[in-house]
């Protein structure tokens, strides 16, 4: 392997930990300028799975469609046999693009090799690929990187560099540790001697030859999206990282490169957060699709509607997430029909709306408002009001600036009533919008607000205009000192307690720890206390954990029921539940703090927040 001296560079400041390449945090800000502003991207899983689309023999698959192979157990012999059928001949590269610049998307994020091993992009590495194994014989990744140069996309590829069930020496875990009950990561089907496995062979003759194929033939690649890294060293990651950021010094690459190395965070497949993230890394990208799967699938018609798209991208935005949306092309080469229409319905809404997503940074509030996400830029907030308030009369509370303008994006000309007040027992700052009595038709409008000078937010945690107090896990107190490990704790002691990548206090089971907020309510009343609990992926409600809420002087004491689902876009595929734990008084407006602890032992829950809700509106 030969490195030049800015690779040997990388490797050593990687190693050490730091940020990659030793580059200042002005050079990464430049280097993620483009990538914060965008906000919005599109993902293509499209290859040879895409053929039998999640059907095979007769039997329809119940996951995501790219893992038929896996699913099926197919023998790579015989699934190696759809590259002699795959010829997409209505692949329209200006086609994809255009939609994709239409919606509003500002990268594309191209399947070059999913974990089926086989390449959608022209390769002298291994002739399993679209040019040479396919009587198409195109290279759709050159076609696809020219058109989204001339429709303002920045180029992205995603590559498996660790699965690839191709391969005898691919990656993935022993299958003694499988995915689920059926389904393991590696090819344990045609390669199933597991201790026979290199996987650096693998990596030496065709991982890391594809990936320098991908940054030297497409002109500028401004991400690398690695993907399940179960195998890869962190020598390898390594050697990838500096390789990437050698040929392509502007690229970002995502954390799923493995070893703890890369530029931000992804989230787990469709995994949306309840609260901006704190943790490993400074900035996060939700990864979802637009109906259940990934690669096409003739049987999942689950489509999300445009408003559910908006609702997350905004929400994330919200949230200083960036948003890749899926899409999963047939085997003729057409997206989906329902993916189109939703994404133009998107691009529709983007027209009158998008400078409230692209180039804002998140809210400046604790959590979003009632009425929904802010976003934010200079002298200006974005309210986007998933909620119609009662008559049009919109409140705020904790905007400290100055409104000088309100307005509603979809009507720039109708300038809005604006009331501004203080309550002086709580000094806290009241902002009143009179916007029309009734919703305007248009999908999700959205409330700019011209400010004087950056926004400033009341600090802390306060009750909103509807009534409720919301205590999110990521602004709790920990209380409390858990009991020292006994030194017979195994390597695989539990995961600590901690905020997870949903914005979740996770695997919180010691009752010598406790969470404490302290709030502002300016409501005297009697107010409805519900714990909300997030559980595993699609898993229903698990918990049943006994608490203690004490707050305003009285303890109620519960069992964690779960009794009320959630429904929201954003729970779809890690539901939440509402647990009612009693009511209590809250005699005279003020500042209050609410302890929540375990009361005896039991399972580990996820919890997102504590809520408290009038019982009179
Ligand atoms: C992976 C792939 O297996 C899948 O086919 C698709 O390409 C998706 C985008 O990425 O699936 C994952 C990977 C990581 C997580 C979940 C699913 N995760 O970290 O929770």
């Amino acid at each position: 392997m030969k490195l030049n001296i800015r690779a040997i560079a990388f490797l050593l400041v990687a190693a050490a930990g730091q940020s990659a390449s030793g580059e200042s945090p002005a050079e990464r800000d430049r280097r993620f300028q483009w990538w914060r502003d965008s906000r919005f991207g599109m993902m293509i899983h499209w290859g040879l799975y895409a053929i039998p689309a999640g059907e095979w023999k007769g039997e329809t698959m119940d996951y995501i469609g790219e893992w038929l192979m896996s699913r099926f157990r197919i023998p790579v012999r015989e699934y190696e046999q759809l590259a002699r059928r795959f010829n997409p001949v209505k692949f329209d590269a200006e086609a994809w693009a255009s939609t994709a610049e239409r919606a509003g998307m500002k990268y594309m994020i191209f399947v070059a090799k999913h974990h089926d091993g086989f390449a959608m992009f022209r390769s002298k590495v291994d002739p399993y690929n679209i040019v040479d194994g396919t009587p198409f014989g195109r290279d759709v990744a050159a076609e696809l990187s020219a058109a989204c140069r001339r429709h303002n996309l920045r180029w992205g590829v995603y590559y498996s560099q660790d699965l690839d069930w191709h391969e005898p020496d691919g990656g993935g875990t022993d299958p003694k540790l499988p995915l689920n009950g059926t389904m393991h990561w590696g090819n344990d089907w045609d390669y199933p001697n597991h201790a026979d496995k290199r996987y650096e062979r693998y990596f030496e003759r065709k991982a890391k030859p594809q990936v320098k194929e991908l940054l030297s033939n497409y002109g500028q690649v401004s991400i690398l999206w690695f993907d399940t890294p179960h195998t890869i060293s962190r020598a390898q990651a390594e050697e990838l990282y500096g390789m990437v950021r050698t040929m392509q010094p502007g690229c970002l690459v995502n954390s799923r490169l493995g070893q703890g190395l890369g530029d931000y965070g992804s989230l787990g497949d469709n995994m949306i957060p309840s609260s901006a993230i704190r943790g490993a890394w400074e900035d996060w990208e939700a990864v979802a699709t637009m109906n259940d799967t990934w690669g096409f699938k003739k049987s999942d018609q689950n489509w999300k509607t445009s408003r559910d798209v908006l609702t997350l991208l905004t929400g994330l935005a919200g949230k200083n997430i960036n948003y890749l949306l899926n899409v999963g092309p047939t085997a003729e080469g057409q997206f989906p029909e329902p993916s189109v229409r939703v994404l133009s319905e998107v691009g529709a809404w983007m027209e009158k709306n998008g400078e409230s997503v692209r180039g804002t940074r998140g809210s400046p509030f604790a959590h979003d408002l009632a009425w929904g996400p802010v976003t934010r830029r200079p002298g200006r907030l974005y309210v986007h009001l998933q909620e119609w308030p009662q008559g049009g009369l919109l409140a705020i509370h904790g905007l400290h600036n100055r409104v000088k303008k309100a307005w509603l994006l979809s009507r720039p000309t109708e300038k809005l009533k604006v009331a501004q007040s203080r309550d002086s027992v709580l000094d806290l700052r009241l902002l009143r919008v009179t916007l029309p009595a009734a919703a305007p038709a248009d999908v999700l409008p959205v409330l700019a607000l011209d400010i004087a000078g950056d926004a400033v937010v009341e600090k802390g945690l306060f009750q909103q205009t509807d009534g409720t107090v919301t205590l999110p896990a990521v602004a709790a107190a920990m209380n409390g000192e858990s009991a020292p490990a006994p030194a017979s704790a195994s390597a695989s002691a539990p995961a600590a307690m901690g905020i997870s990548r949903l914005g979740a206090m996770e695997n919180w089971r010691d009752p010598a720890k406790w969470l404490t907020w302290e709030f502002k309510a300016y409501r005297p009343g009697r107010y409805t206390v519900k714990v909300i609990t997030t559980g595993r992926r699609r898993r229903p409600f698990e918990t049943r954990r006994k608490v203690a809420v004490t707050v305003a002087g009285a303890t109620l004491r519960a069992t964690l029921g779960g009794e009320e689902e959630i429904h929201k876009v954003s729970t779809r595929y890690y539901p939440q539940h509402a647990s009612r734990c009693g009511s209590v008084q809250i005699d005279k407006a003020g500042a209050y703090q609410l302890a929540l602890r375990l009361d005896g032992a039991g399972g580990a829950m996820g919890l997102v927040s504590v809520l408290l809700t009038p019982e009179r509106p």
